[in-house]
């Protein structure tokens, strides 16, 4: 009939442009945060678009990105995603001024625009995911519990599809950031540069004496000299574990590596659960470069 004839006619069909300029207010948010942590949104978003994508099941195919089901109660309350509301609140925002987007989408290109604006590699990042529903929540357990060995993380992440060289490629993400008492009771950053992507996070690893930390929070190690800065039990076991040194020692000795690396492994992270046909382009895109 006319009337549907003219209801296709007016749907929004965003392009790559209209994409842009997503991540452009995206980049300009991760700026915004003078009295937030280490000046940075970044590293809460990125946060929010790995426990979004990490909660995938090869074996059942639920879970990953597509439906942003942590926008539902019993996700946004699972221990592993405390302190993410203040990333999806954030992300409100910008879904308010480009209603057209998912959460799944949104969320995801954070994570790009996240690591693309402190200085990491490009991600190759491309739209199609769609809104689900609550009845699509995974149930609790399926993100890394930091107190745990690497019979744990192999669990976790071969769950995923990834395997000993992409799980120590994606642990490299804790240059950024830090650890909150109030959100995982673990406390302080991992390197000096909290808010700038680099190899930091493996040369620290292997160039500091690592001890025990003597406080009444969960187990967690610092380095011995300055005191200032943490490792998580999973981090410290990247230096433990044979297989794991091996990849581990490789990023420390070798940046471009690491980035290359990390950007394909974390690129197929934030594509874990979605259908390839609701993908509306066949291959990634890389965004931001004429920001
Ligand atoms: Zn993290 N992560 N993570 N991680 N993570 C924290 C913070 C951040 C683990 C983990 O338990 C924790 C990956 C893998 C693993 C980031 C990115 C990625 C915190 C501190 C914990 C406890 C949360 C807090 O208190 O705010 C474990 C056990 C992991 C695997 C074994 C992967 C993979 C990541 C991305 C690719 C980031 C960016 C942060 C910092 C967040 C912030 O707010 O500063």
């Amino acid at each position: 009939s006319a009337a549907q004839t003219a209801k296709v006619a007016t749907k929004f069909t965003p392009t790559k442009a209209d994409y842009q300029k997503v991540y452009n207010r995206i980049a300009e948010i991760i700026d915004d945060a003078s009295d937030y942590d280490d000046g940075s949104y970044g590293p809460v978003l990125l946060r929010l678009a790995w426990h979004a994508s990490g909660t995938y099941d090869k074996n059942t195919g639920t879970g990953g990105s597509n439906y942003a089901t942590m926008r539902f109660e019993p996700e946004a309350l699972h221990g592993a995603n405390a302190g993410l509301h203040v990333a999806r609140g954030l992300m409100e925002k910008v879904k308010k001024e480009f209603d057209w987007i998912s959460y799944g989408d949104l969320w995801t290109l954070a994570g790009v625009c996240a690591v693309q604006e402190m200085a990491g590699p490009k991600i190759p990042w491309r739209p199609g995911r769609i809104d689900g529903f609550v009845t699509h929540v995974t149930p609790d357990g399926r993100l890394p519990d930091a107190t745990q060995g690497a019979p744990h993380i192999r669990d976790i992440f071969y769950r995923m599809g990834f395997n000993d060289q992409e799980i120590v490629a994606l642990s490299g993400a804790h240059a950024l950031g830090r650890c909150h008492p109030d959100r995982s009771g673990f406390q302080g950053p991992w390197t000096f540069s909290p808010t700038t992507f680099t190899n930091d996070y493996f040369k620290l690893l292997f160039d500091e004496k690592w001890v025990w930390k003597s406080w009444s929070g969960p187990k967690q190690l610092e380095d011995k000299k300055t005191k200032s800065l943490m490792m998580l039990p999973t981090d410290y076991v990247l230096t433990q574990d044979k297989s794991f040194k091996k990849y581990a020692k490789a990023y420390a000795d070798d940046n471009e590596l690491f980035f290359k690396d990390f950007s394909s492994a974390f690129s197929r992270l934030l594509e874990l659960g979605v259908p390839t046909q609701q993908f509306v382009a066949s291959e990634p895109w890389i965004m931001g470069d004429e920001a």
